[in-house]
């Protein structure tokens, strides 16, 4: 990246020099410099180049509503000034967090009218496992500890959501996963289907999941937690045989669902959870991102009204976090939620974005780079591929890494995940801006095809 202004230059060596950034290579990118976002608005990102970017991903699939809401910073600027912390430890509360978790009771699963308010979708899952373990423990099945997960899932950079996803590049760093989480495969019928159909695979991967509950002992298992739609993984919509088949064996066994809605959540699918989507009742639902747009931090656990009647019995949770339910992330949440209400944003995203978007995403088929396009809502992935037929890749070349390059340099953020490339763009694109997202992308796939064969 070539870097014109002598700004960029000063903060990127402040990065060098103090700056850790999140999953990154330390050393490859002190040699290269991050780019610099200075400022947003809508679904556009400028940095500090002055270039404009259109963001495919929603910041890290977050800003629901987009950016430069103004009654988001007036929200927490107001309870800054009101009551800008106190905690929920010692038997208190505060206002918004109480209105924030009845507004999320009133939009969630029929049911589900109770929230335990964490930082991020992490400590949502941290809670989650110790609140299952807890609830089998108050029930008098104190061995049914083990949490069934899958492969190539994403549920957090904690030790727990670290070890419950199943990143196996993750687990190489600090000895994961911990013990009493097992993972099985995962409903990836692109990469993983061989010679069955999508539907045989997806109840092939589905009963893995009464495999896995027949092998462990369903004494000995507590939950299992799957996203609706894998995000992180390469947005990864299970075959329709998928969630009827896990339904079924769920209503077998005495276990949890836990869905994790981190991604899907808030409207991702066109349906205020991806739960509503798919039809799942989960027992609990893991919340985060689309919460506050990522205008603050903010993230939390959704529980099922029956598991909080257990709850109830057994004395105190010990467990809990200093920013639990924090008031100025409360009250953006609610005004968020008051946002995606007041302008039908999901309605919207329902009735003519996701179609439109879906439609427009699709066209890309043709594309001699491109092995399937698939999608739910406003989450979108291309697979990238050498041959169509057998849905070979590259081996090798890092497709994935140049197209995203080449989308970047273009105008574009679009994510790589290994050669799936992958999208989830803010709710609120407009028709023209989705045309100019399919637009770049197409550029980009030409681009990328030119490098691979060059
Ligand atoms: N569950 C899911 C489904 C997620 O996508 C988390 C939990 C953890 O949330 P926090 O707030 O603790 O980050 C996530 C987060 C990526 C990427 O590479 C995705 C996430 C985070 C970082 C990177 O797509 N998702």
């Amino acid at each position: 990246m070539s870097n014109n202004n002598p700004q960029t230059r000063e903060w990127q060596s402040l990065s060098n020099d103090h700056h850790l950034a999140p999953f990154s290579d330390f050393k490859q990118l002190k040699e290269k410099g991050p780019r610099i976002i200075t400022h947003a608005k809508g679904v556009y990102l400028w940095d500090s180049e002055g270039n404009k970017i259109l963001d495919g991903m929603a910041g890290l699939w977050c800003v629901a509503i987009g950016y430069g809401r103004d009654e988001l910073a007036d929200a927490a600027s107001k309870q800054m000034r009101e009551l800008p912390y106190y905690n929920l430890f010692f038997q208190t509360a505060h206002p918004p967090v109480l209105e924030l978790a009845k507004a999320i009771a009133d939009i969630a699963p029929a049911g589900m009218n109770h929230v335990f308010f964490t930082g991020s979708g992490s400590e949502g899952n941290d809670t989650m496992l110790r609140m299952v373990r807890h609830y089998w423990a108050i029930k008098g099945q104190p061995n049914k500890k083990v949490i069934i997960s899958r492969k190539n899932g994403y549920h957090g950079s904690t030790v727990a959501g670290a070890s419950l996803g199943g990143m196996t590049y993750m687990h190489e760093q600090g000895d994961l996963p911990i013990p009493g989480i097992v993972h099985i495969a995962q409903p990836y019928w692109f990469g993983e289907g061989g010679d069955m159909t999508p539907e045989e695979f997806g109840v092939w991967a589905a009963n893995q999941l009464e495999q896995k509950i027949l092998e462990i002992g369903v004494d000995n298992v507590g939950a299992f937690i799957a996203e609706p739609i894998q995000g992180a993984g390469g947005v990864i919509v299970p075959p329709d045989s998928y969630w009827p088949r896990i339904k079924e064996i769920l209503a077998k066994y005495d276990i949890l669902f836990v869905a994790d809605e981190v991604i899907c959540g808030f409207g991702r699918t066109g349906e205020w959870f991806g739960s509503d989507f798919y039809d799942l009742k989960p027992d609990m639902m893991t919340i985060a991102k689309g919460l506050t747009s990522g205008y603050i931090p903010m993230g939390g656990l959704i529980v099922r009204d029956e598991v909080v009647a257990v709850l109830n019995e057994g004395g105190d949770f010990n467990h809990g976090f200093t920013y639990s339910g924090h008031p100025v992330a409360a009250a953006v949440a609610l005004e968020n939620i008051r946002i995606m209400r007041d302008e039908n944003i999901i309605g919207r995203v329902h009735e003519e974005s996701a179609p439109y978007l879906q439609k427009r995403l699709r066209e890309l088929n043709d594309h001699p780079l491109v092995g399937e396009v698939r999608g739910v809502g406003m989450l979108g992935a291309i697979e990238l591929v050498q041959d169509k037929a057998t849905r070979k890749r590259y081996e090798g070349k890092g497709a994935g890494m140049i197209c995203r390059q080449f989308c970047f340099d273009n105008g574009l953020i679009m994510r790589a995940v290994g050669d799936t490339m992958i999208i989830s763009p803010p709710l609120v694109i407009t028709p023209a801006e989705i045309d100019e997202l399919v637009t770049k992308a197409r550029k980009c796939l030409d681009l990328t095809l030119s490098a691979l064969q060059g």
